[in-house]
């Protein structure tokens, strides 16, 4: 069966002019995987907005696996992310003006949902192309978790693997990765989520969290 994929990036933010995780879906995209269907979607740095295209885009797709995938300027390596908190809370305004602080991004929602994707298998993978890469487990109180949370909310039903990664800023001048690392890494990811995946050991499995 050919597997449906739909991979999200973000417009820019904060001032930036551009913004990486967009840039390396699109890439990925266009260079293509043998037999799986790739979709991408650009979402606004938008609480309300980024939440909603989301959801729409899985009932109109249907995907069989969604990968969304922001920027995490202050992380030096691909973050695999394991979990989506029900909270917002934005240090800087987002796109549209809106700061939300201390608030549920569903209301009386579950506390939280873990990703559905093989997170730690992901990252062996990722690491097995020599690119750096660890388990993370916060995807902060932003956009980025906002859309992983609705996206993991709308799937709980089981229809859809779905969960979220960070990607290091590749166009900072003290940046150790390009975009091209990025690309190779993302590729990794979606193997692993639609083939067979490595076995880990307990070791291996033990040390993937972040150490910073
Ligand atoms: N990163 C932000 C939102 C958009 C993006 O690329 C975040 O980590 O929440």
């Amino acid at each position: 069966m050919r597997h449906k994929v739909l991979l999200t990036g973000f417009e820019p933010f904060d001032g930036a002019a551009h913004n990486p995780s967009i840039d390396a879906v699109r890439t990925l995209a266009q260079e293509g995987i043998e037999g799986i269907s790739l979709e991408v979607l650009e979402l606004p740095v938008e609480f309300v907005g980024a939440g909603e295209l989301v959801c729409a885009a899985i009932a109109r797709i249907q995907p069989d696996i969604v990968l969304s995938v922001g920027l995490a300027a202050g992380r030096y390596d691909i973050t695999v992310e394991r979990v989506a908190v029900n909270l917002a809370d934005a240090r800087i305004a987002d796109n549209s003006g809106e700061q939300p602080v201390d608030q549920e991004l569903a209301t009386g929602g579950v506390a939280a949902y873990f990703s559905t994707l093989p997170v730690k298998e992901i990252v062996a993978a990722i690491r097995g192309t020599d690119v750096a890469a660890s388990l993370s487990y916060s995807a902060g109180t932003y956009v980025c978790n906002a859309v992983m949370y609705h996206a993991l909310r709308v799937t709980a039903d089981g229809s859809t693997q779905a969960g979220f990664i960070h990607v290091p800023d590749v166009y900072a001048v003290d940046s150790k990765m390009t975009l091209e690392d990025v690309v190779t890494g993302l590729r990794a990811a979606v193997l692993t989520c639609t083939g067979d995946r490595a076995e880990l050991s307990l070791e291996e499995a033990a040390a993937m969290g972040r150490e910073y």
